[in-house]
């Protein structure tokens, strides 16, 4: 059994209160696998691009000639925090250490690393570490604190090691915590550590931790530092399954890590971009059932996020201008999940998030036990009030007769808060 670490409710609450006001983050996957791309020896590979060596059983020696053709010039610190911040987006978390277990930081623990075995020679996470820190943004680390398929004790490659040899508590305490330290002490303060797939021994994941609490008393530790489905109080907060959302409200802190397309880390072919609607839509739902939505962008090998994802965020980012009082600082839906949309709320406010326009005019609201005081459209300047009426159990609002946005148009409807 894995104890937990003494810490009120309240000091934990203190803590979490950014990232729960926050709502919408920034996920970056990038790595050596953005160099194949998905493509190896003229096959495409199957699956996420960031598991390629996985995929194709790509030995260590041959998938480090990666590293030489890694010069990422065009990689600016400032344009991947514009897009971010212009999105809407209030925190990023980019990938340190993936699987691959390539470092995308220096570190005096291996020469495997961007600063020491790439033509590039420069360390991005000290670039984005001092942009976020300039333009107010907080930055978080991802870091795969098992799946290791570079370092001889990491779990997931029995293609170069026998797994029978391996010693996965020596690279843990040996390998990954000296990590830490320096991922937590030689880039200023780190909003959260986003650690992934689960530790598999409990006692060192509580050394994770320990360690994370020591160094940097405030980061947040996301769910995935043990078991999704078990103890998952070990982090701050939940993580969901990639892309899953759930069917009704959950209790507690919780994330869906979602992608733009079908991968994580760049490929050159997957085109399957999600529309902004869907976004919109997903983000919203997300924050209605009390989440919050961290959306990744998988640059190239040249250190560019592809234009079609910028291009979606940006428009995302717009109609957040419009709307964002509706999402950020709300919290979840006291109405369920009405037929024609959404729900989100703040103390004397819901925001009525209409994807499914009424035929007929009339925006019926159930379930709502509080006293209706009025109700105008958010996207309206002059917040002119729309007609309002009991009608038995339900509320009834008449609406114009096309939907203002056809994505997701707002109505706040103001309500007398319980005493
Ligand atoms: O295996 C990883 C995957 O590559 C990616 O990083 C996602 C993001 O949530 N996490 C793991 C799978 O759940």
């Amino acid at each position: 059994m894995v104890e937990q670490i003494e810490e009120t409710k309240e000091q934990q609450a203190k803590r979490t209160a950014w990232w729960r006001e926050a709502k919408f983050g920034m996920f970056i996957h990038w790595g050596l696998y953005a160099v194949p791309a998905g493509v190896w020896e003229g096959r495409m590979i199957p699956g996420i691009g960031e598991w390629i060596m996985y995929r194709a059983r790509i030995p260590i020696k041959e998938y480090e000639r990666l590293a030489k053709g890694f010069n990422p010039l065009k990689f600016n610190a400032q344009e991947w925090v514009r897009i971010a911040k212009e999105a809407g987006m209030k925190w990023i978390v980019i990938t340190a250490k993936h699987h691959d277990g390539f470092c995308m930081f220096d570190t005096k623990l291996t020469d495997y690393n961007i600063v020491k075995a790439t033509p590039f020679g420069r360390d991005p996470l000290k670039e984005l570490a001092e942009t976020c820190r300039e333009e107010g943004i907080r930055l978080g680390f991802y870091y795969s604190q098992t799946l290791d398929w570079h370092h001889p004790d990491g779990m997931g490659n029995d293609w170069d090691f026998d797994p029978a040899e391996q010693d996965f508590t020596k690279y843990l305490r040996g390998y990954v915590k000296p990590h830490l330290r320096e991922l937590l002490t030689n880039y200023g303060p780190i909003a959260l550590i986003w650690f992934d797939i689960g530790t598999p021994i409990p006692e060192l994941a509580r050394e994770l931790k320990e360690l994370v609490g020591e160094l940097q008393p405030d980061t947040l530790i996301s769910g995935r530092i043990f078991s999704r489905r078990v103890l998952h109080s070990l982090g701050d907060f939940r993580e969901m399954g990639d892309n899953e959302i759930p069917d009704h409200v959950v209790e507690g802190d919780w994330e869906t890590p979602a992608t733009i397309n079908d991968t994580w880390g760049f490929k050159s072919h997957d085109h399957n971009w999600k529309s902004v609607g869907d976004l919109i839509q997903k983000l919203v739902d997300i924050v209605s059932k009390g989440g919050n939505y961290l959306l990744n962008v998988g640059p190239t090998a040249e250190g560019v996020i592809p234009e079609p994802s910028v291009r979606r965020l940006k428009e995302v980012g717009e109609w957040l201008k419009v709307n964002g009082e509706s999402i950020y600082g709300t919290t979840a839906s006291p109405i369920g999940m009405p037929e024609w949309g959404r729900c989100t709320a703040k103390p004397g406010k819901l925001y009525l998030h209409i994807f499914a326009w009424p035929w007929d005019g009339r925006l019926e609201v159930s379930g709502l036990k509080n006293e209706a005081k009025r109700v105008y459209l958010l996207a309206d300047p002059n917040r002119r009030e729309l007609e309002l009426k009991r009608e038995g159990e339900d509320v009834v609002i008449s609406v114009p007769d096309k939907a203002p946005d056809p994505i997701d148009t707002v109505i706040v409807l103001e309500i007398e808060e319980e005493s």
